[in-house]
């Protein structure tokens, strides 16, 4: 197949262009970089060392002889450059990571706020109707969030994007239908993820384009079979309060003996899945695509389920880390239940990578090797969800 990566630099769409490419089809990278820029401004960079775009496709091409194309371009501004070469390259589908994903960083000003909200919506949008603008069927698979859902869920197993529902139709009786799952984001970021939702539902309805929303869990880990062909290949591994993710976080604090920073009680419930299985249910998705006129497909990825604090104990046993309990700077549920169904991966064949299968490679190959990159000043989380004074998670507020 021909395939477009949208947000191909980055942590989860590097080692899937990678891997698309190895597995044989022709693999076209279209990344605006402002990931990398964004480093910038926050004075860090990856734990791992990571090459350039240009440096990165040409060891692939070195070590696979594989050629992945690149363009640098902004979907989210630059409409008709983007247009054209969908409408040039025609490819069978486009996967679309190209948003910014932190949901401290979409915190921490009104101008943050506003460009999580300007680049998420319009990267989305700009792509759906640019293949409706194209004409060309191309299968859209969309990079969005567990988050969407909510992390409280009163005990119910949370569906695959839709929910049965029984509603009292008055003289009509009591009605059975199916609503799409009622969004419930915690963050901006969070936020424009439900709203991508609602842009592929319409899109799926009016133009009959054939759309999978994919709603990852955390992503854990760094490397996969194709990023550890080459050192210039690596795998990018944030760390610092507003990019690193709770479980590589712990990982690289252990490593450098800092207190593992757990928000508030550590009782918040969220989903993990490792990089390697993120690359395989995109690959699983791509092979298995909706027909046109079907509504979105909606598939959960992720692989199970942790509690923060039980993350940190797991750690600091296996490693002998502190735990640090600091104020939790978010505005979020102390204490939570999740309960998921990833039946649709698991009937495609997914066998997962859990946590105690991968963790102790992760700790000695990854977060030891590159201690010393680590800039110790970076990793407290400073973004906080309300600019009141005293406790954020105040339920009044
Ligand atoms: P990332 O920031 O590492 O990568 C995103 C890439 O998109 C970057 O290379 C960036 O330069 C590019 N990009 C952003 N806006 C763009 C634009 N307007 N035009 C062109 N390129 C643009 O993020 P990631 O961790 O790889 O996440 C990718 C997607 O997966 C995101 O949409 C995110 O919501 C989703 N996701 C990530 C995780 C996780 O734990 N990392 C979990 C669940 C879902
Ligand atoms: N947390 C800590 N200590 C830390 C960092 C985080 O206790 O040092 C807690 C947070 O308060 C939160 C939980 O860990 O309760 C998860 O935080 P996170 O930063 O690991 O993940 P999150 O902000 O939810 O975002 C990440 C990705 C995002 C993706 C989302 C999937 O950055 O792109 O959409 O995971 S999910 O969480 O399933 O919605």
């Amino acid at each position: 197949m021909k395939l477009m990566i949208l947000g191909g630099d980055g942590f989860c769409g590097w080692p899937t262009a990678l891997h698309l490419s190895a597995r044989g089809h022709d693999v076209m990278i279209v990344d605006n970089l402002s990931r990398r820029k964004i480093d910038v401004e926050l004075e860090v960079q990856s734990l791992t060392p990571i090459a350039s775009l240009t440096d990165r496709l040409e060891a692939w091409q070195r070590v696979s002889n594989n050629k992945i194309e690149a363009r640098i371009l902004d979907v989210s501004k630059d409409f008709d450059a983007f247009t054209a070469l969908l409408a040039d390259y025609k490819p069978d589908a486009v996967v679309h990571f190209a948003e910014q994903r932190a949901a401290p960083y979409s915190m921490k000003t009104a101008h943050h706020k506003r460009y999580t909200v300007d680049n998420n919506l319009n990267a989305t949008h700009n792509l759906l109707a640019a293949i409706v603008e194209t004409g060309l069927d191309i299968h859209v698979v969309h990079l969005g969030t567990m988050g969407v859902y909510g992390y409280g869920t009163a005990g119910m197993q949370i569906p695959e994007g839709y929910l049965n529902v029984k509603v009292d139709a008055g003289e009509n009786g009591e009605v059975e239908t199916e609503i799409l799952y009622p969004a419930n984001p915690g963050s901006i970021y969070h936020m424009t993820k439900t709203q991508d939702a609602l842009f592929f539902q319409y899109y799926a309805k009016n133009d009959n384009l054939r759309i999978t929303d994919l709603h990852q869990g955390i992503v854990w880990g760094t490397q996969t079979e194709e990023t550890k062909k080459d050192p210039a290949l690596i795998n990018r591994f944030d760390y610092d309060g507003d990019y690193g993710t709770v479980l590589n976080r712990f990982l690289m604090q252990a490593a450098i003996g800092y207190p593992l920073t757990v928000h508030g009680t550590g009782g918040q419930t969220r989903a993990f899945i490792h990089i390697q299985d993120t690359v395989r249910c995109v690959e699983l998705a791509i092979e298995n695509p909706p027909e046109r006129g079907d509504r979105v497909k909606i598939r959960n990825q992720m692989v199970e389920t942790h509690r923060v604090r039980d993350l940190a104990d797991m750690i600091a046993e296996m490693t002998g880390a502190e735990i640090d309990q600091v104020d939790n700077p978010r505005n979020e549920a102390d204490e939570n239940d999740l309960h998921v169904s990833n039946d649709s991966f698991i009937e495609l064949g997914l066998d997962p990578i859990t946590l105690d299968k991968g963790l102790f490679e992760e700790v000695t190959e990854i977060t030891k090797k590159f201690a010393d990159r680590c800039d110790r000043r970076r990793i407290p989380c400073d973004s906080l969800w309300t600019s009141v004074d005293g406790n954020p998670n105040d339920p009044n507020k």
